[in-house]
């Protein structure tokens, strides 16, 4: 087609512009050269990835969605799941670093006022430092609306007591975005019964515990964190008071398409491994590809991407035109989680016996995509969520 045949047909252009395909080329670059490379050493040693998050953010692939005002680019949730999925093809683990500084500053963003995004996005930019979002604890997880931490008002202060887990980015951090109960009465709805704070990691009465160890993505940094009477001063109230669980709910529309888009990355790594393994091994006389019972495989995983991709860009892109995308992150983040396990599973099938040893790269691949049905709100969270909108729009 002429460029004015595909004007008069209409329909949504798919092809990226110059700016959006130079941060794709560049964050593809740095992935493959830099990331890819230590992947296995940080995942064998759990060793936090401090030097490789420094070059990535002198490159300016770290924070990239605060706005320019406060020193950063101001990319959309459209353009950074770009960087995302590029990063994440070559370390899940590395990117979740990366990307969870986003998700701890996508509150600040969203909700903060001009002194509070000067003071924590402003620093972000000045330096390589990390960010952590404290809305988990031991007994809840899925049900936000039973965290048990606890703000209570002291003049000018609130005192904060409680107990988080699985933070990422929780030893590193140098301060937290923190979700706390702060109305008692026993009939307040969700809506009403929590606030939103900032609050600064070398804070007195802050214990961060133990790096857990977990299955997959272990260059990530994941604790626990105890709050003991820790002093929070009134300036760092993030929003309305009794109004927090609007804006952890309200980061989720725009970190679940990034967290798609880095289960993409994933899934794409796998494929990419898959099609070159099964090109090179030769069984009964031919490649493996040459197999059908192979290639449909690698149809099946190419058939998740490309969708999963989809709905990462039509998810983001109606947040970066100030629509409502709630129902969409949901899908987006629940299809690529689930694309991005079914694909590294066929890559170990593919790969054989060889696929379930760690000197090739797909059974780390397996373990790491895991994580992406349990984090930012389960499988079964996002159908929930879907389900009631879906019901909602039906009844309507
Ligand atoms: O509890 C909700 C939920 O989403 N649960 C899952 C929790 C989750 O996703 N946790 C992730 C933690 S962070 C993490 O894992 C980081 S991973 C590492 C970093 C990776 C970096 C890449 C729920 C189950 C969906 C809802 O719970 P309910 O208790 O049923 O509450 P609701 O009645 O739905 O809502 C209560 C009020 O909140 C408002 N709300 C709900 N959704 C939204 C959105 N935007 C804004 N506000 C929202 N999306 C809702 O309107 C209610 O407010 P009202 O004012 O009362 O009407
Ligand atoms: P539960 O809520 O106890 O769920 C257990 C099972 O029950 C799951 O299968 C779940 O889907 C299912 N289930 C629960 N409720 C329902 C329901 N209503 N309907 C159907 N099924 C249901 N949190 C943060 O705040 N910040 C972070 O930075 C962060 N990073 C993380 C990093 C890692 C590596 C991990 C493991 C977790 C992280 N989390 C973080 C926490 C994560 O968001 C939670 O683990 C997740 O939301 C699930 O909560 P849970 O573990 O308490 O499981």
């Amino acid at each position: 087609f002429s460029a004015s045949a595909k004007r008069m047909h209409g329909g949504v252009s798919f092809e990226l512009n110059d700016e959006q395909k130079s941060m794709q080329q560049l964050a593809r670059k740095f992935s493959r050269e830099v990331i890819l490379p230590a992947a296995a050493y940080h995942d064998k040693t759990g060793e936090y990835p401090t030097e490789i998050i420094k070059q990535a953010w002198e490159l300016g692939l770290v924070n990239t969605h605060i706005p320019s005002e406060y020193g950063g680019l101001g990319l959309g949730v459209f353009d950074g799941a770009l960087v995302s999925e590029e990063l994440s093809y070559g370390c899940s683990g590395i990117q979740t670093a990366i990307e969870a500084n986003g998700l701890a500053e996508a509150p600040v963003i969203l909700f903060g006022n001009e002194e509070q995004k000067k003071k924590y996005l402003g620093r972000m930019t000045e330096e390589p430092l990390m960010a952590g979002y404290c809305v988990t604890e031991p007994g809840a997880g899925s049900d936000v609306a039973n965290v048990q931490t606890s703000a209570v008002r002291d003049g000018d202060n609130w005192i904060v007591n409680g107990n988080k887990m699985w933070i990422t980015n929780g030893g590193k951090a140098n301060w937290y975005f923190l979700l706390a109960r702060t109305n008692f009465d026993k009939g307040a709805s969700a809506g009403n019964a929590f606030t939103g704070f900032i609050v600064d990691a070398d804070s007195e009465g802050i214990t961060v515990g133990r790096k857990e160890w977990n299955m997959g993505q272990r260059a990530s940094d994941t604790r626990g964190i105890n709050f003991t009477n820790v002093v929070v001063k009134n300036e760092n109230v993030l929003g309305k008071v009794n109004k927090g669980f609007q804006i952890a709910m309200g980061a989720f529309d725009t970190t679940r398409p990034l967290v798609a888009s880095a289960a993409v990355g994933l899934a794409q790594r796998a494929l990419d491994e898959a099609t070159r393994y099964s090109l090179e091994r030769h069984t009964m006389g031919k490649p493996i590809a040459n197999h059908q019972a192979i290639s449909f495989m690698l149809a099946d995983m190419a058939i998740g991407i490309e969708s999963s991709r989809m709905m990462v860009q039509k998810s983001a892109s109606l947040r970066d035109n100030g629509l409502k995308n709630t129902y969409y992150a949901s899908i987006a983040k629940a299809l690529a989680s689930e694309t991005a396990n079914s694909c590294a599973a066929n890559a170990v099938q593919i790969f054989g016996g060889n696929g379930y040893n760690s000197e090739y790269p797909v059974e780390k691949l397996m373990r790491d995509a895991k994580i992406f049905m349990i984090y930012e709100g389960t499988s079964q969270i996002q159908r929930l969520i879907i389900s009631r909108l879906h019901l909602d729009a039906a009844s309507q």
